[in-house]
């Protein structure tokens, strides 16, 4: 009930705000980054993550409100770099309520028409595995139209549901973000290993793009490389930051 006032204040007083974290191909370019949302409360505390008001993101009303505004944001963002020579693909997290609410194609809908010069191929949609879980038929109609109009689908956390292998074989997918949990212990825990490697091998078979996540050292991303993994994204490369300091670390990045 706390996350639900605290994030009902914030948008009557417009202090949601994205922060931006890149994602970085094998060979050294800039791939995109992920939006990820935060609240600013104007105090000491600074800036909260999600994990302070996750209620709210699973709230009937709340989680399209919410949604509509990183949309938005997210999406104006990318078209400003876009006009400032960075093609950037900009990933967004959609929460399960959002994605499954009545109003959620025309959320998306109503963004292409706002942005209609931003290439529909450098948006995608992060899905976790629980929205399928809450109605699997609705969760794949949706994603399929969402497909269908050019706009990439990843899905995130992957690996943390209990149907991950049921997804692969039925939503329509372009990326699988591997959660960071299977990543952090890769360098001391064999089991680990065996599981990114299993799922990196999956998804190349599949021709899908893999993500390791939770990149937190340089040994990290060599050992993910040596397995086949496209794009890293985690503290080794870069944390998550404001909007205005990404075209300096990209045109500063090797
Ligand atoms: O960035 P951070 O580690 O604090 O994110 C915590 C969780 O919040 C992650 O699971 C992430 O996917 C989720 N999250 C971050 N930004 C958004 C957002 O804009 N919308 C939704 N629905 N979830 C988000
Ligand atoms: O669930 P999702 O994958 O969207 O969550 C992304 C979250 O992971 C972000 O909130 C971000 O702050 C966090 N994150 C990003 N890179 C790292 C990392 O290298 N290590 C850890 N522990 N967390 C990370
Ligand atoms: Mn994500
Ligand atoms: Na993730």
């Amino acid at each position: 009930a706390e996350g639900i006032h605290m994030a009902e204040q914030a948008l009557a007083d417009n202090r949601f705000v994205l922060w931006y974290q890149p994602l970085v191909a094998l060979h050294g370019h800039v791939l995109g980054v992920e939006a990820l949302l935060r609240l600013d409360t104007g105090r000491a505390e600074g800036l909260l993550n999600p994990g302070h008001f996750f209620s709210a993101l699973d709230h009937p009303l709340l989680a399209r409100k919410i949604g509509r505004f990183v949309l938005n944001t997210a999406v104006h963002q990318g078209m400003l770099w876009l006009n400032q020579g960075f093609s950037l693909r900009v990933g967004i997290n959609i929460s399960a309520r959002h994605l499954l609410d009545s109003e959620f194609m025309q959320d998306i809908h109503a963004i292409l028409a706002r942005y209609p010069d931003f290439p529909r191929e450098l948006i995608e949609l992060e899905v976790t595995e629980s929205a399928p879980m809450l109605d699997f038929p609705s969760a794949i109609s949706t994603l399929q139209a969402i497909n269908a109009l050019g706009i990439h689908i990843a899905l995130d956390d992957f690996g943390t549901g209990n149907a991950s292998l049921t997804y692969l074989q039925r939503l329509p997918a372009q990326t699988i973000k591997i959660d960071q949990s299977f990543v952090r212990d890769i360098l001391v825990d064999n089991k680990d290993l065996a599981i990114v490697a299993g799922v990196t091998s999956t998804a190349q078979a599949l021709g899908l793009e893999i993500v390791a996540e939770g990149v937190e050292s340089l040994g990290h991303a060599r050992k993910l490389a040596d397995l086949g993994v496209n794009v890293l994204q985690g503290f080794a490369i870069a944390e998550p930051m404001p909007a205005e300091k990404i075209s300096n670390w990209v045109k500063n990045y090797k």
